[in-house]
């Protein structure tokens, strides 16, 4: 990198640089989170894995709506993107009720304004997608909102084209994964808007970390379902007796190589390449 290139910010898990006045770099760490903890211990090529996804996704969905990918770098885990002026809303889609939304609509029958149907179980398919907004709050948790406060927020008509972009992808990706054995529960969206007023979708997109990936094996609404990526360290994270508060625990090797693997195999399952294929060129993602 060059001495110029200015660090921006830190997520829990990626870091953010300036290139130059019109292109940022987005690099993907190995750091994993879990109950909401960053752990000390990295899972081998878990950046390049939520890297080389979301790149897929870009190039396929780019007749949905544009995005800020311009360039993949060889290293596997970073992006250079178009710079954009970011909405100040999240556009989670939610195809399956759990995580707040479940919450939600156990205390209210609503989510984010959307009256569901009664008697819905935890992890039920929806009958529609629905489209859930939040805020980006700046420290701890985001905060959920209904679509008329979101429009207001963003402008009516940025909103609708994000809210319909944000539809379009996730059904795309969830039929996509679907059809391989994974179920995208709910996945959030950062849209920005380019020069010329046009909305692009920005950050990452349809990642293990920015959804909520289930096994279809052994789905069975009426419970919780196991995250397809990280399931492993949190049921040793919850045996170990950790409160949960930070520093998370160290995780032993056997529960590092399980995680690595199911990074992996949700990489393999959706793009349908070899993982070593994507570490030697990792521009395949984009054919
Ligand atoms: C993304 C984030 C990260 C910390 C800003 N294309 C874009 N244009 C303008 N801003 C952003 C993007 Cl992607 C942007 N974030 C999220 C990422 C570290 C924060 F790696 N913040």
């Amino acid at each position: 990198m060059s001495e110029t290139t200015v660090h921006l910010g830190s997520g829990k898990v990626r870091e953010l640089y300036a290139l130059d006045e019109e292109r940022l770099l987005l690099v993907a760490s190995d750091r994993i989170s879990t109950f909401d903890v960053v752990l000390p211990t990295p899972i081998p090529d878990k950046g390049r894995v939520l890297t080389g996804l979301s790149a897929f996704w870009f190039a396929r969905t780019r007749d949905i709506v544009p995005n800020h990918l311009l360039a993949l770098r060889d290293d596997g885990r970073s992006v250079e993107c178009r710079r954009l002026e970011m909405l100040p809303v999240e556009i989670v889609v939610r195809g399956y009720l759990a995580g707040s939304g479940w919450k939600d609509y156990t205390a209210t029958g609503k989510v984010c304004g959307h009256t569901l149907p009664a008697g819905l179980c935890e992890a039920d398919r929806l009958p529609e997608p629905i489209v859930t907004p939040a805020t980006k709050a700046e420290t701890g948790h985001d905060l959920n909102i209904d679509e008329m406060e979101a429009a207001r927020i963003c402008g009516h008509e940025r909103y609708t084209a994000a809210r319909e972009a944000a539809l379009g992808l996730y059904r795309f990706g969830e039929e996509h994964a679907a059809r391989r054995g994974i179920i995208v529960a709910d996945t959030k969206f950062e849209f920005g808007v380019d020069p010329d007023g046009a909305v692009v979708l920005g950050d990452e997109a349809l990642t293990p970390d920015s959804s909520r990936f289930w096994p279809a094996d052994g789905y069975e609404p009426g419970q919780s379902q196991p995250s397809f990526d990280k399931q492993f360290a949190r049921d040793w994270c919850e045996a170990s007796g950790w409160d949960k508060t930070a520093p998370g625990p160290e995780l032993p090797a056997d529960v590092v190589g399980g995680t690595q693997a199911r990074y992996v195999e949700a990489f393999e399952r959706l793009t349908e390449i070899p993982f070593e294929n994507y570490l030697g060129e990792p521009e395949v993602v984009l054919a």
